[in-house]
């Protein structure tokens, strides 16, 4: 297994260079268990763990390893390789952090398609959809969304779930499966290509460890029923880069109750009109009301007519929205073939 296969393109080449010295390697992050890694290069796969001096210097969670990385190895023993640094990201999925401050998790890095998978059945909901789009697409992925266990509903409901998210401009590739049925497990496997990383989404419950089994061809990973509320029990709980047979990857990821905040800048504008009324005489329409000449907000707040308080508070907020910042989702409203792109999707869905 050489690394090009595991993933390591040109890309990462032109960046490894300088930043492996004399007696490293590049090696991809395997597994992430709690602070334990596995990483696997040219020369296998062996247990690894943070050289002190990583460990110390790294002063927030998304400079840390996570499953997907690239990272400098030295070989200490023939079981042991230390980690001595994090290639740059190609790509990466992650999450804001429960909680006041703005802090990321990063979920997995180097994912070339991440399979946004989505039940029929109690998991549906088409906003919830759009911030799993908005995240794969902040980190450059490209998203594909799986419509899971359609062995639950009709076809006509099915139809119906399909034409609700098209109709909410959600543009796509979307395979409908069943792990029951197996239906569209061959369309799924197809897309599994050798050398790319693929990642499975979504939340608790809808099936993905599942598939990954069928993937596989046997239970290797366990899952569990969903409870009688349809809500799913948390049972993946490691983070896991699976090479298939093939030679592609597949990453199967714990379900993700929070996404975090979701603030659409309608919502920001909102709670903060009175900044939104000053920011209208501002002397650049895309003022950020930061530092720019002529920003009638800052002319406020050195006059006293805004509050500094209340001035931070809209710049902690605008600084956590912007992850979310749903220009995707608004640029895809003001798309001209939207339209036309509804309705023959709309035919697709009733074939
Ligand atoms: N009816 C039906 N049930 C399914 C299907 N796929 C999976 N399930 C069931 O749904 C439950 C949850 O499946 P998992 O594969 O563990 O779900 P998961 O997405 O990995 O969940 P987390 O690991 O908690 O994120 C299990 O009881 C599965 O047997 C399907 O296609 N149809
Ligand atoms: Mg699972
Ligand atoms: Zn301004």
């Amino acid at each position: 297994m050489n690394s090009e296969t595991l993933g390591f393109d040109e890309w990462f080449d032109e960046r490894s260079g300088a930043m492996l010295p004399e007696g490293q390697d590049a090696a991809r992050v395997m597994t992430v268990d709690r602070g334990a890694f596995t990483v696997r290069s040219e020369r296998g796969e062996t247990v690894a763990e943070l050289s002190g001096r990583f460990r110390f210097g790294a002063d927030s969670s998304p400079d840390l390893p996570c499953v997907g990385d690239w990272v400098c190895v030295e070989q200490a023993s023939p079981t042991l390789a230390i980690i001595h640094a994090v290639l740059p990201r190609k790509t990466f999925l992650r999450r804001k952090r429960p909680g006041k401050t703005v802090a990321y998790q990063v979920i997995a890095a180097n994912v070339d398609v991440a399979f946004i998978v989505q039940s029929c059945h109690y998991d549906f909901n088409v906003p919830r959809l759009d911030r799993y789009l908005v995240m794969a697409r902040e980190g450059h992925i490209e998203p594909i969304v799986l419509l899971s266990k359609t062995d639950l509903v009709s076809q006509e409901a099915l139809d119906d779930l399909v034409d609700r998210i098209r109709g909410a401009g959600i543009s796509a590739a979307l395979i409908p499966i069943s792990n029951t049925t197996g239906r569209g497990l061959d369309a799924f496997r197809d897309l599994l290509v050798p050398g790319k990383t693929f990642c499975l989404l979504g939340s608790s419950g809808v099936g993905k460890t599942t598939l990954l089994n069928r993937i596989i061809g046997h239970d290797a990973f366990s899952t569990q029923p969903v409870s009688a509320t349809g809500e799913g029990v948390h049972t993946t709980s490691r983070r896991q880069l699976h090479l298939l047979d093939n030679g592609a990857m597949l990453i199967d990821t714990p379900g993700m109750r929070e996404l975090g905040l979701l603030g659409t800048s309608d919502g920001l504008d909102d709670s903060f009109a009175d900044i939104d009324d000053l920011s209208r005489d501002c002397r650049f329409a895309d003022c950020t009301h930061s530092n720019e000449p002529g920003c009638n907000v800052l002319i406020a707040l050195s006059d006293g007519t805004l509050n500094k308080a209340r001035y931070e508070s809209y710049l902690k907020l605008r600084k956590e929205t912007d992850f979310h910042d749903l220009s995707y989702v608004q640029k895809r409203k003001k798309d001209k073939n939207f339209g036309r792109f509804i309705k023959s999707v709309k035919k697709q869905g009733r074939r």
